[in-house]
């Protein structure tokens, strides 16, 4: 049978696994959260200066929900992120080299300029891999999937879990339903975090579903529930790794709430209308993710401004750096965009319907000089 639980300031048995950490990890989550911030800023004047390719998608005042799930796993553990969760990805090592070359779709990015934004992943073995998946967009959908990846983890004896982020929009597809039903039913070891920032492009959440929370539908799906204040990156840990602590320990599918808000657009060209005036800005001034925790590091850690303004410098010169890179690297080659889709050389004779057009068009697919079957020869292969 499923719960649910509102978060309180204690986990059960009274602690906190937030607030227990020493302070070098406070910091650190410190670090990834202005991290985020400072490059997506970063990514913001690329845009503007039109060096950016597509759209650019902010994480504006959600930075803890990332950063503090994701400092949750270990490094075997998979995650899979969406459009704003560059944050985990950070975390689970991504780099801002990698990160502002795939934004600027440059030659050497790690998907050479054929995919977009935050769209990479690297994902395999233990060990070998950083252990975060290349999200599609078809919302909903990486449910499925890491039900599948966790459901390999579990046949294998494996000793990782699996955790997914979906948008509050995404809980209305198919693919969300599908995906949760089938790993709590297989009680497979998948923490799902629904990320409720009140908007779907211009959907508010009142039309996105007519029950009275998201993590009621735990219930349903007869998993563990939990709902937190998103932008207490310490609370979000805490939530998140009793979650992992339980799909560790064979209990199941956890599904988790975490309560933000969207400050921004869609991506950069939204101009938010439909927001209620106001409303931004009172989420800006009274309810900021890293304001809040350097309220918590200045006030009970006791922590220096100092110190803070070091991490803060730090990360700017690790930013400039990264920039300078990425803007210096190479667009790719038209015909890069042929490697990796064709088998070079073929191993199969084409299909008898494909042959004619087949041949006559591997001139032109194929410049000279490109792969190892010379197009100006023809025949068969
Ligand atoms: C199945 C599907 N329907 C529609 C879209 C178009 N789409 C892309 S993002 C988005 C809104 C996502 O909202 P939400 O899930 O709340 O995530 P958020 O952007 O708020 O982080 C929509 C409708 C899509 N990618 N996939
Ligand atoms: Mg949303």
């Amino acid at each position: 049978m499923g719960s649910r639980r509102r978060r309180t300031s204690d986990g059960p048995g009274g602690q906190h696994l937030g607030e227990m950490l020493p302070l070098e990890r406070k910091l650190e989550l410190y670090y990834w959260m202005r991290f985020t911030r400072t490059l997506e800023e970063r990514l913001v004047a690329l845009y503007r200066q039109t060096k950016v390719v597509g759209g650019l998608f902010r994480s504006l005042g959600q930075e803890a929900d990332a950063v503090g799930s994701c400092y949750a796993l270990e490094s075997r553990d998979v995650m899979s992120p969406l459009i704003r969760n560059m944050g985990a990805m950070l975390v689970k090592g991504a780099t801002p080299v990698e990160i502002l070359k795939q934004y600027m779709a440059k030659g050497d990015s790690p998907t050479r300029g054929r995919e977009l934004n935050i769209h990479f992943g690297d994902v395999g073995e233990a060990g070998k891999t950083r252990g975060f998946l290349g999200q599609i967009s078809p919302l909903g959908d990486m449910v499925p999937v890491m039900a599948g990846v966790t459901m390999s983890f579990k046949m294998r004896r494996e000793d990782r879990v699996g955790l997914v982020y979906v948008g509050d929009g995404a809980t209305s597809t198919g693919a969300f339903h599908e995906g949760i039903n089938f790993a709590a039913v297989q009680k497979l070891p998948l923490v799902v975090i629904i990320e409720n920032n009140g908007y779907a492009y211009s959907t508010p959440t009142a039309k996105q579903t007519a029950a009275k929370q998201f993590v009621d539908k735990a219930i349903g799906y007869g998993v563990y529930g939990e709902q937190v204040d998103g932008n207490d990156v310490l609370a979000v840990y805490d939530c998140t790794k009793r979650a992992v602590d339980r799909a560790r320990a064979g209990e199941g599918v956890s599904l988790l709430e975490f309560m933000t808000f969207r400050r921004k657009g869609h991506a950069e060209h939204d101009n938010q209308s439909y927001v209620p005036p106001g409303e931004i800005e009172l989420w800006a001034a009274e309810n900021d993710p890293i304001d809040r925790y350097v309220r918590v590091l200045l006030d009970r850690e006791k922590v220096e401004q100092a110190t803070l303004d070091e991490i803060d410098a730090r990360i700017v010169r690790e930013v400039d750096a990264a920039t300078d890179e990425a803007e210096a690297a190479p667009l790719p080659q038209p015909l890069d965009a042929l490697i990796g889709v064709y088998a070079d050389p073929p191993v199969e004779k084409p299909l008898w319907y494909r042959e004619g057009a087949d041949v006559s068009s591997l001139g032109k697919e194929r410049a000279e000089g490109w792969g190892t079957w010379d197009a100006s020869k023809g025949g068969p292969r």
